[in-house]
């Protein structure tokens, strides 16, 4: 069984996540998502809208999730990925090259974000 792993907060889920997680699920048979913490959040400064547990019962509901995990902090991934038998890790290219410490663990991908959508423009655009 081939493992897939990812990490994000997924606050106010929109089409962009969907696309990151429909195509992390696709490189293999098992989406785990380390979903961020409300504390490491706040590390990471973000302020999510969604509590952990009503983000985490989002994703849950999402066909290519099979497991949804704390994130609590940023050095969890080493671990993570030995822990759970992880064979590939996945994020988007904004990240690109930031976790290529993992490829001794196991394969690490960086997929194309999807253009037009963040959370941090649905908030502005609600807000006005
Ligand atoms: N993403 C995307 N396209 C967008 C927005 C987000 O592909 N338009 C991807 C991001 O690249 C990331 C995932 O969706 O892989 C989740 O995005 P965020 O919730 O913003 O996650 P982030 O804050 O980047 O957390 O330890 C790593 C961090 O937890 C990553």
């Amino acid at each position: 069984m081939k493992k897939v792993i990812t990490y994000g907060t997924y606050d106010l889920l929109h089409f962009g996540h969907i696309n990151l997680l429909r195509r992390a699920r696709e490189l293999g048979d098992y989406l785990l998502v380390v979903l961020s913490a409300d504390e490491f959040n706040a590390l990471k400064h973000k302020t999510a809208y969604h509590s952990y547990e009503d983000r985490k019962g989002i994703l849950e509901a999402i066909r290519y999730v099979d497991v949804v995990i704390p994130e609590e902090n940023w050095e969890q991934k080493r671990t993570d990925v030995h822990e759970y038998h992880v064979d590939t890790f996945v994020m988007g290219n904004d990240w690109e090259g930031k976790f290529d410490f993992l490829k001794e663990y196991c394969d690490v991908i960086y997929l194309p974000r999807t253009a037009g959508v963040s959370t941090t423009k649905i908030k502005e655009n609600v807000k006005r």
